[in-house]
C-alpha cells in the first residue's frame, strides 16, 4: 500500500504569490491536485499561478493561468511578476534532440533565474533528476556530493539547472532546492523501479518540503522513495524535513525479472532506459 497523506500547506509561513510550471504535464497535475484546498483562504499562498505552453483545460477557480513558452525570456519576464516561489516542473522531461533540451531546459532554465531575479522571487524548487548521475553503475550508492555523470543531454541540462541554481543563490540570494527525482509514476514497473521510484504522494511530501524548509540555500537532494533497494544517499532530507513513507518493495515479485537486455547501457547505468536514446540527427 501506499500512503496517501501529505504534509498540510499551512505549515509555513509568508502569503504571497506561488508559480507552477508545467502545469499541464503529469507532475504539475498531480501536485495542483493535492494542494487545491491550500491556496486561498488559510493556506500559505494567497495566489496560485499556473503556466504551460498550451491551455489547461481543467484550471481551478483558485488557479490563475499563464500561458508561457519557457524559450521566450519576455513571456517569462511577465510569467514571474509578483511570484514570490516557483515550483519548476516545466520543460523536456526526457532525452531527445539537443535542440531542443537546449531551448526548453537550458534557456528555459536561463528565462527562470533571469526573470526570478528581476522579480524578486525568493525560491526556486527545480525538478532535476537522476539523469545527472545516471552514468553511475546500478548498484553503486550516489550521494549529491559526488561528481555528476549524465547520461544524455537531458541529464546534462539539469546539470545545467543544479549550476544556474548556484550561482543565483552566491550572487543573487536566491535559494533553490533541486530535487533529483527517481521515476515519479503511479507504480513502479521494473527491477530498475525497485530502486529509482518515488510515489506521488512522497513526491507532494518532498517538494513541499523543499518549498517550505527556511534557509536551504543552495542544496540538491535525491527524489526518491523509502525503496529498500534505492541507490542514492538521504542526505539533505533532514535540512527540509523530508520523509520517504513509500516503498516499490510492495510489487517485487510482479516486477523483478523486467529488465533491459544483459549487456546493455541499459541494464548496466542507472539511466536504465535514457542509456538507449540517441545519438539522434540532427533537429529542424
Ligand atoms: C526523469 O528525469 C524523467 O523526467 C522521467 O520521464 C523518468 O524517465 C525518470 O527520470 C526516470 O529516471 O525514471
Amino acid at each position: 500500500m501506499t500512503s496517501d497523506s501529505t504534509n498540510s500547506m499551512s505549515a509555513a509561513t509568508p502569503s504571497g504569490r506561488l508559480l507552477i510550471t508545467g502545469a499541464a504535464g503529469a507532475l504539475g497535475r498531480v501536485l495542483r491536485k493535492a494542494w487545491a484546498q491550500e491556496i486561498n483562504g488559510n493556506g500559505r499562498w494567497q495566489h496560485l499561478r499556473v503556466s504551460d505552453r498550451l491551455p489547461l483545460h481543467d484550471l481551478g477557480a483558485h488557479e490563475e493561468q499563464v500561458i508561457c513558452d519557457l524559450s521566450d525570456r519576455e513571456a517569462m519576464e511577465g510569467l514571474l511578476q509578483g511570484v514570490e516561489a516557483v515550483v519548476h516542473m516545466g520543460g523536456q522531461a526526457v532525452e531527445t534532440h539537443f535542440e531542443i533540451i537546449r531551448d526548453a531546459n537550458i534557456q528555459g532554465v536561463f528565462n527562470l533565474y533571469e526573470a526570478a531575479r528581476l522579480a524578486g522571487c525568493k525560491r526556486v524548487v527545480m525538478a532535476s533528476s537522476n539523469h545527472v548521475t545516471g552514468c553511475y553503475e546500478q548498484g553503486q550508492f550516489v550521494s549529491p556530493d559526488m561528481p555528476a555523470k549524465p547520461d544524455g543531454y537531458y541529464g546534462v541540462s539539469k546539470l545545467f539547472a543544479e549550476g544556474m541554481a548556484s550561482m543565483y543563490f552566491e550572487r543573487y540570494g536566491i535559494e533553490t532546492v533541486n530535487l533529483r527525482l527517481g521515476s515519479v509514476i503511479p507504480k513502479a514497473e521494473d527491477r530498475r523501479g525497485l530502486s529509482t521510484w518515488l510515489s506521488y504522494p512522497d513526491f507532494v511530501r518532498l517538494t513541499l518540503a523543499a518549498l517550505t524548509a527556511k534557509d536551504v540555500g543552495c542544496l540538491t537532494v535525491y527524489g526518491v522513495s523509502a525503496n529498500p533497494n534505492k541507490w542514492w544517499s538521504e542526505a539533505g532530507w533532514d535540512k527540509i524535513g523530508y520523509q520517504a513513507l513509500d516503498s516499490a518493495e510492495i510489487w517485487r515479485d510482479e516486477i523483478q525479472d523486467k529488465v533491459f537486455p544483459a549487456g546493455s547501457l541499459m541494464a548496466q547505468k542507472q539511466g536504465g532506459s535514457f542509456l538507449g536514446l540517441g545519438p539522434f540527427p540532427k533537429s529542424v
